[in-house]
């Protein structure tokens, strides 16, 4: 069995510094690995990609050569990839029973108004035969107010309903949200996992303290609020990279999505194994 792990959030989120601790972590615990980089703009990587879309398309010579400014590029190296599927499934020949860590640009267009990560995804799972999972990271540092707060669980969720695969939220950057003592800052963990009605009780009490226009959004907040709640979607896995713990938790989550491992072993059904099932 193959397993794909697509790393998104917006631009900047922490997402090449994830999939680094993510790598060093599978190591550390004996696992094998392979970092695909998707971003035909990045850099550099900590660790050197196994798979990397920079070998098929280069966004600066797509700039140059056809005028385009970046999002224009990227999209162009994104339809590339999608027509040249081939090369993908090429280079992933030689991974079987292999756990592929995906980092993924950031820009929204790739996932909603043009759904071409979608459509990669889709490819992964239904004619590569892997197991695709998603991650999705928002700054701790933009998740200090409840505003901030609704639009980040908004763009989380748009990413998780394009993408059409189950996904895990995660809180990154979390070392930088702790006071002097080590503890985390209060209003940065009510954020993790929240209670969204009552976030809108207080949205609606600032309002109506405030200037009474606003409550021509109450029942707009209210939808949203609603929204959040039936997709189930409200908590965050805080992720501090500086942290063993914190980066095995959240391997586990991904794993468990996956149910990574569950077909080497198969597993008894626990009522079957605590002795109390009579097979008389
Ligand atoms: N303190 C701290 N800084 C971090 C952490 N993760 C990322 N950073 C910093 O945040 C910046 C962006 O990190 P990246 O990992 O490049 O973010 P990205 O999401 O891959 O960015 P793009 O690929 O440009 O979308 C870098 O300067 C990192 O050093 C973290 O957990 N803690
Ligand atoms: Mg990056």
């Amino acid at each position: 069995m193959r397993y794909a792990v697509l790393v998104t959030g917006p631009a900047g989120a922490g997402k090449s510094t994830f999939c680094a601790s993510l790598i060093t972590h599978a190591q550390t615990l004996g696992r094998s690995v392979h970092l695909v980089n998707l971003d035909p703009a990045a850099e550099r990587f900590e660790y050197e990609p196994a798979l990397d879309i920079r070998d098929l398309i280069n966004l600066k010579d797509v700039m140059e050569e056809l005028e385009f400014g970046p999002n224009g590029g990227l999209i162009y190296c994104f339809e590339y990839l999608l027509n040249n599927l081939y090369w993908l499934e090429d280079e992933l020949g030689p991974y079987e029973d292999d756990y592929l860590i995906i980092d993924c640009p950031g820009q929204i267009e790739l996932y909603t108004h043009i759904p071409l990560l979608p459509r990669l995804a889709s490819h992964l799972s239904t004619s590569l035969n892997f197991r695709v999972s998603a991650t999705y990271l928002i700054d701790s540092q933009f998740m200090q107010d409840k505003s901030k707060f609704f639009a980040g669980v908004m763009s989380a969720m748009s990413c998780m309903l394009s993408l059409g695969i189950s996904m895990v939220c995660i809180m990154s950057k979390m070392d930088l949200v702790k006071d002097k003592k080590g503890r985390l800052k209060k209003e940065v963990g009510r954020y993790l996992d929240p209670d969204p009605g009552l976030m809108w009780e207080e949205i609606k009490d600032d309002s109506d303290g405030g200037s009474t226009g606003n409550r021509k959004f109450d029942a707009l907040n209210r939808a949203v609020v609603g929204l959040i709640e039936d997709q189930n979607l409200v908590s965050f896995l805080p992720l501090d990279v500086t942290s063993e713990d914190s980066v095995n938790t959240i391997l586990s989550h991904i794993d468990n999505m996956m149910q990574y491992g569950e077909d080497e072993e198969p597993r008894i059904p626990k009522d079957m194994d605590d002795g109390d099932f009579d097979a008389d």
